[in-house]
């Protein structure tokens, strides 16, 4: 399997973090996209993913795959043993719902926001850029921060007693807060909190310098 992603980018983060929870990494080759020369909007790119964002993976019979979540769905069950996305039908709606309200909530929010009110990735990829939409989803990515704190004060993880593809989202949603300088409100004390544990967690933590040993074990 191939990935197509960018080392630092949060998006890619939570592919790379799944990987990692799953013990795959060994299986995928990295290749990189530079989205700061706006590979990712030209045409061969294009093909593979219409939406032109990244990470994509490459399965072995050349089927692209892209959104977060649906990479992350393919892998966690891959083996047949999911550890991600939820055994139980319950546990799967939960986590879909909470990895979703923290893509509208927070993540996507964030990105809009790096996209329309700050510089983004440069004149030549951002084509349009509205700056007062930009700081709205900042304001919303903050609120989804309060939310989120709301509900780790009651359970040590975002879709209840067991870590899962929810807690990633949020995971890549600080990750992009932090490169954009939009920290954690300081009231927030269980988000912080959580998200002191989840640095701790090696797929979290080697996540960047994991497509060089990657590269090394293929
Ligand atoms: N809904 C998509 C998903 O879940 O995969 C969003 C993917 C996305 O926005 N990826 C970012 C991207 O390609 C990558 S990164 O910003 O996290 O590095 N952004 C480039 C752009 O021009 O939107």
């Amino acid at each position: 399997m191939k990935i197509y992603d960018w080392h630092t980018g949060p998006y890619p983060a939570r592919v790379r973090i799944a990987l990692a929870e799953k013990n795959l990494q060994s299986r995928v080759q990295f290749v990189s996209v530079d989205l700061w020369k706006g590979e990712h909007k030209k045409a061969d790119f294009l093909v593979k993913n219409y939406s032109g964002t990244l990470p994509v993976l490459e399965l072995d019979d050349g089927t692209y795959i892209a959104e977060c979540t649906a990479i992350t769905e393919y892998l966690d069950s891959l083996d047949g043993n999911v550890i991600l996305t939820g055994k139980t039908s319950r546990e799967k709606g939960i986590i879909h719902m909470m990895s979703k309200r923290a893509e509208l909530e927070l993540l996507d929010a964030v990105s809009v926001y790096f996209h329309h009110a700050t510089p983004g990735l440069g004149p030549d990829v951002e084509i349009y850029q509205n700056a007062e939409w930009g700081f709205r989803q900042r304001d919303k990515a903050l609120r989804g921060m309060h939310y989120f704190d709301s509900v780790l004060s009651n359970q040590p993880f975002v879709a209840g007693d067991t870590f899962s593809m929810a807690d990633i989202t949020v995971i890549g949603g600080l990750i992009f807060a932090g490169l954009v300088d939009l920290p954690v409100p300081a009231e927030c004390e269980a988000l912080k909190a959580w998200y002191a544990r989840m640095q701790e967690r090696p797929s979290v933590k080697n996540r960047i310098t994991m497509s060089e040993q990657a590269r090394a074990s293929v």
